[in-house]
């Protein structure tokens, strides 16, 4: 592992679902609670935004009543204690890598915890309910939606993504489908630009053919092990 200097980790649901998050894709997940063309598109929330406002509003009460688990712990301890670069990715709309401590972290698909609003584009920290269509604090527009982007939409900060996979010497895909791009592409990036690639995930996913490595178990067990080996704990 001495060659290692720059890392860039990419997390999804399945770091989150051991804390009581739902994934996605998963039987019961929350694609099959709703359809995704009508919760997570424009089109969908130009349709029926009430449903829209209300799906987001649930979600973002309930990962208040969340909490990071050792898999967020380790990712954050090893933010902590990595000197050389390291960007966890995160596709996650909830806060658990920051409330874990971690600091180095981008929401490549917004957050559940930021209201954006359409008329004056300011990002307004949001806790409460966006359903009862309240005016925006910066501009008092009635123009809020939820900070997070759909299909159709462009993912938030893949310039320095890119950046960051660019130099990367290590690119490690934790708790993802696979089924979703751009992040679903990155694997086959950094690996074309020389990066060693490892996926932890609790199935073989749709990228696994494209790791150098393909480790399956819990976040919550696989995690720790791989930040102890790397810190050589
Ligand atoms: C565990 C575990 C445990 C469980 N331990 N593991 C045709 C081909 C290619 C692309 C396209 C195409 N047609 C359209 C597109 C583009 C489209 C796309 O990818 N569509 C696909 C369906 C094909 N993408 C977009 O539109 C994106 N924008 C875009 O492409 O812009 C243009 C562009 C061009 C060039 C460069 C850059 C951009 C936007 C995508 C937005 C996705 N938004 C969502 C909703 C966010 C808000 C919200 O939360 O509601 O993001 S969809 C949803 O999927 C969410 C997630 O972040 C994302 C990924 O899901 P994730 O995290 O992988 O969850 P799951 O449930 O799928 O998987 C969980 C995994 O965890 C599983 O494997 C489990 O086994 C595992 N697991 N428990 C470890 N304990």
């Amino acid at each position: 592992m001495a060659e290692i200097r720059n890392i860039v980790i990419l997390t999804g649901a399945g770091i989150s679902a051991e804390s009581g998050i739902d994934t996605f894709r998963a039987e019961g997940g929350l694609w099959e609670q709703h359809k995704v063309e009508d919760v997570a598109t424009p089109e969908g929330f130009a349709r029926d935004p009430d449903l829209v406002l209300r799906f987001y509003d649930m979600r973002r009460e309930a990962i208040q009543t969340k909490r990071p688990n050792p898999a967020h712990d380790a990712l954050a301890r090893l933010d902590e204690h990595w000197e050389g670069n390291l960007l966890i990715v995160t596709q996650n709309v909830d806060d658990l890598h920051e409330r874990a401590g971690a600091k180095r972290v981008l929401h490549m698909h917004g957050t559940h915890l930021n209201a954006w609003c359409t008329a004056c584009d300011a990002k307004n920290p949001w806790t409460g309910t966006l359903a009862d269509r309240p005016p925006c604090p910066a501009c008092g527009t009635n123009a809020l939606r939820p900070d997070v982007v759909w299909f159709g939409e462009m993912p938030y900060e893949m310039e320095r993504i890119y950046s960051a996979l660019r130099t990367a010497d290590l690119f490690v895909s934790i708790g993802t489908s696979g089924a979703v791009y751009p992040a679903a592409g990155f694997v086959r990036d950094a690996r074309s630009l020389g990066a060693r690639t490892l996926e932890l995930n609790l199935e073989r996913s749709q990228g696994s053919g494209w790791f150098d490595e393909s480790r399956q178990g819990r976040a919550s067990e696989l995690v720790p092990e791989w930040v102890d080996t790397l810190l050589d704990k």
